[in-house]
């Protein structure tokens, strides 16, 4: 049964500046447990310190409890009052013991935060505000404590107990009842608290720290998930050995335990010494996990690791700061997976999801800085803005100081904020003293929304080169006027007709709105590189031609910048296309050909390079987007790149054949190119395409070339489709993580039927919104299928807001961040955006809708 909704009302805003240290500290907490899914008691003992002088009482937050019993002082206190979910608690001295006790029942909490059940086992999740879900507290991140954490239950259905911290005593009870005590030394604020109960196994493995200790780590799993796990180990092990390295930051328990649930608002949390994590993101086999899916487990598995420092040793002050933690601890797992295999193709997969995800953000009704000044529900804030986009400024901010310093300057902040709860100044403050530079107009990164756009404009006088630049950052709402910000350009210029270098790279910090560079001596006409390994995240405009897009493409020596000028060309012949209902492709054609040909190239990257940019980001650069003809443009593209390469193709596709599978950067490289290749050899008609297509899927030994070969055919119309979404079906099912690979193709097909088939799919006996992963596979990748979600009858938009009012009934969280795709309606003909705006209206009118739901929906409506 699902919980009780909280109920439509005013929302309240919180705000920024609104910012007061806390009334009372809780320096120490004691919490026991007596588990059971249909009701479990909660008792707390929290010792409380006044801080400061003032007569306010203690105040703990709550969300859905009523208190049994409150003590002060080890005697019953009956002074209490509720102020709507909080309790009140009048006080008189300076230091204090409350003990509280409530009833929680997690197997009726579908909104999977606080505790709750999933698939048998018990599982908490806190962040943000989870906490006041299962006891009373001053559940805020600067409130610190040291926990006690006591656990009883049934020893059959849940003989592991865990928590934050250290194992320190464990014992039998009665009636087949046991318990465990664990205790974390390290006072952390009450979203890091976590506990585990379940019939799980551990997959164990030992990391010996820079200074000799060793610490027992445990990915803790149930029994027949635990051949799935080395991957996972693996990787927590690289990465506690790369902070050292790189950071110099050093583990600091006896044990690190990860568990997997497949029950997850998002992918993992970073709760100290526990990690909790979406299975999605731990278990890997070459059968079953993609090497998308291998990279993305130790990308998350070293993120969740590296919140150790970056978010659980120095915390933030308040949620605004999120990206204190989020946007430095993103960057920290970007270096991370750039050291393990190809930076450049790294580089280029971040840009992507970047274009992808952060820009139309930054452009639409939910846009806000870094640093946001106001909140309804935090929930909501968990953006790419705050983590990518943050990564992106700490990036800009290492780019300035350079390796070395930039190091000092980290170094200084983990020593000075160690054990704090701190703050984005906090940061910066010792970005300017570590790396001796003056970031005051730098700052203007944490407080203003929009992506900045620079225009380049490169003229040649004789042996002189006048580059002109420009920047301006949109209005976002709330915020119609910017100041200049400040942008590190990495740039070079390189001659047309020989290819050289005609100077070295240079770093300009474009802080005005006008700024020319002068180049003299100029031995050929030159050609601008510019935003070279993406080094601020900002969309460039230049005055650059065909013919320079594709000479860079063949000729940059910045693989970033070779991948970008092939990405405008594309896009340049797209736009033109989609205006003109035809484009000349010839240009394309041959500088895909020429990178195709390069043998120096790495296969990887090669692969990227070649890729058409997705409809969406088509759609990105046009004042209204037209779905069909995007998709029309696109398409048409694809065929004759197809046809026209299709010995090139064909040739890449069986050079990349391998004997056995390996998961390494080399033979994931190849299957890249082999399945970019087989989508070519489609989309340009061959008339054996659905065959080799179904004869990969039938042989393959990994996930990555099965489900490559799956999604060509879910695009076709060839009968083998059914065929290979059948056998897929059958050969994985009961394995949810490779279930919603099935689902999600079919969602995202670019055939004409989409919308039809994923109306029928939510009916399917494996189908339930109740499962994050799920729904998000099926509504998430639906909603993201830019021509299917849009057609013009307005089908998509109704489909999905039905699925998104009955998620909001069972987990407002995961669905209030499935309203993005609705809420770009002004992008959009009149025709579409009256459609979407009615179904945001219907939305916001819904009985008993989540404040995560009413803040996503009526923001996207302004
Ligand atoms: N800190 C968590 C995210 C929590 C999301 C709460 N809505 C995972 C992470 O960023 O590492
Ligand atoms: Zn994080």
């Amino acid at each position: 049964m699902a919980d009780a909704q909280t109920a439509t009302h005013a929302p309240t805003i919180t705000r920024r500046e609104d910012y007061r240290a806390p009334d009372w500290r809780v320096p120490e907490i004691a919490l026991d447990f007596d588990l059971d899914p249909a009701s479990t008691r909660v008792r707390a003992t929290l010792w409380v310190e006044r801080n400061g002088v003032h007569d306010a009482p203690l105040r703990l937050d709550g969300d859905g409890l009523t208190p049994a019993s409150v003590r002060v002082d080890g005697a019953d206190f009956a002074d209490w009052s509720m102020d709507g979910p909080a309790l009140l608690i009048p006080l008189g001295g300076s230091a204090h013991t409350i003990e509280t006790e409530v009833v929680i029942a997690p197997e009726r909490n579908t909104q999977l935060q606080g505790l709750y059940a999933s698939q048998g086992m018990l599982c908490t999740q806190c962040e943000a505000e989870g906490f006041r879900r299962i006891t009373f507290f001053p559940d805020r991140p600067d409130v610190l404590s040291r926990y006690k954490v006591r656990m009883t239950a049934d020893k059959a259905r849940f003989p592991v107990l865990l928590a934050n911290g250290d194992p320190i005593a464990q014992g039998d009870g009665e009636d087949g009842t046991h318990w465990a005590e664990w205790h974390d030394p390290f006072p952390k604020p009450s979203y890091l608290f976590a506990l585990v109960a379940g019939d799980l196994v551990a997959n164990r493995g030992t990391f010996t720290t820079m200074s000799g200790r060793d610490v027992a780590l445990g990915i803790w799993v149930r029994a027949p998930d635990l051949a799935k796990t080395d991957h996972a180990l693996h990787a927590l092990k690289l990465s506690m050995a790369w902070d050292e390295k790189v950071y110099g930051r050093e583990y600091d328990l006896d044990v690190f335990n990860i568990v997997a649930v497949d029950d997850f608002n998002f992918g993992a949390m970073e709760n100290k010494g526990l990690n909790v994590f979406n299975s999605r993101y731990i278990l890997a086999d070459p059968d079953t996990a993609t090497d998308y899916d291998y990279d993305a487990i130790a990308a998350v598995v070293a993120h969740e690791y590296f919140h150790n420092w970056s978010g659980n040793r120095i915390t933030c002050r308040d949620w605004f700061q999120l990206s204190l933690k989020e946007g430095f601890t993103v960057f920290r797992d970007q270096g991370f997976s750039a050291d393990q295999g190809s930076a450049a193709v790294k580089r280029i997969e971040d840009v992507r999801g970047l274009r992808a995800s952060q820009f139309p953000e930054d452009a639409g009704p939910l846009a806000h800085p870094i640093r946001p000044d106001e909140y309804i529900e935090i929930g909501n804030f968990y953006t790419a803005t705050i983590y990518n986009k943050g990564a992106e400024v700490i990036r800009m901010m290492a780019t300035i100081l350079g390796p070395e310093k930039f190091r000092a300057a980290t170094d200084l902040y983990f020593e000075r904020f160690d054990g704090t709860a701190a703050t984005c100044e906090d940061f910066v403050q010792s970005m300017e003293e570590g790396g001796g530079v003056d970031l005051t107009q730098f700052r203007r990164w944490y407080s203003q929304a929009g992506t900045p756009r620079v225009s380049a404009t490169l003229a040649q006088e004789g042996g002189r080169a006048r580059l002109s630049l420009r920047q301006s950052v949109p209005p976002t709402p709330g915020q119609p006027v910017k100041e200049p910000m400040v942008l590190p350009l990495k740039l070079r210029l390189f001659g047309a007709i020989t290819g050289r270098a005609l100077c070295e790279e240079q770093l300009i910090l474009l802080d005005r709105p006008e700024h020319e560079v002068v180049f003299e001596n100029l031995p050929e006409t030159p050609v601008l590189s510019i935003n070279r390994g993406f080094s601020a995240p900002v969309i460039v405009e230049t005055n650059r031609t065909a013919q320079d897009l594709a000479f860079l493409s063949a000729h940059d020596d910045d693989p970033f910048a070779r991948y970008e000028a092939m990405q405008q060309l594309m896009l340049d012949t797209l736009v033109a296309s989609v205006a003109n209902g035809a484009a000349d492709h010839g240009a394309v054609i041959d500088a895909v050909r020429n990178t195709l040909g390069d043998a120096r190239m790495d296969p990887a990257f090669i692969a990227e390079a070649v890729l058409l940019p997705s409809e969406a980001f088509i759609g990105d650069q046009m004042a209204v987007v037209d779905p069909e003809a995007i998709f029309r443009a696109r398409e048409a593209l694809r065929a004759d790149l197809g046809r026209a390469l299709e010995g090139e193709w064909r040739a890449a596709y069986e050079g990349a054949a391998a004997e056995r599978f390996e998961y390494s950067p080399a033979a994931k490289g190849a299957r890249r190119i082999s399945s970019v290749a087989l989508g070519y050899i489609a989309a340009g008609g061959a008339a054996d395409a659905a065959e080799l297509a179904f004869a990969q899927f039938e042989r393959a030994d990994n996930m990555t070339d099965r489900h490559a070969a799956l999604t060509t055919l879910a695009n076709g119309v060839s009968p083998l489709r059914e065929a290979a979404l059948e056998a897929f079906y059958k050969r994985y099912a009961g394995n949810g993580l490779v279930l919603d690979k099935w689902f999600q193709t079919q969602a995202l097909s670019s055939r004409d039927d989409t919308a039809q088939v994923v109306e029928g799919l939510v009916n399917h006996p494996d189908f339930t919104l109740a499962n994050p992963n799920r729904a998000r596979a099926l509504i998430g990748a639906f909603s993201v299928n830019q021509r299917a979600f849009h057609d013009i009858s307005g089908r998509g938009y109704r489909f999905v807001a039905d699925q998104m009012i009955a998620l909001d009934r069972l987990n407002p969280q995961t669905a209030a961040k499935l309203i993005p795709p609705l809420g770009r309606w002004k992008r959009f003909d009149a025709a579409r955006a009256a459609k979407m705006r009615a179904e945001l209206e219907r939305i916001v009118a819904a009985p008993g809708l989540s404040k995560d739901m009413f803040e996503q929906a009526s923001k996207s409506l302004d």
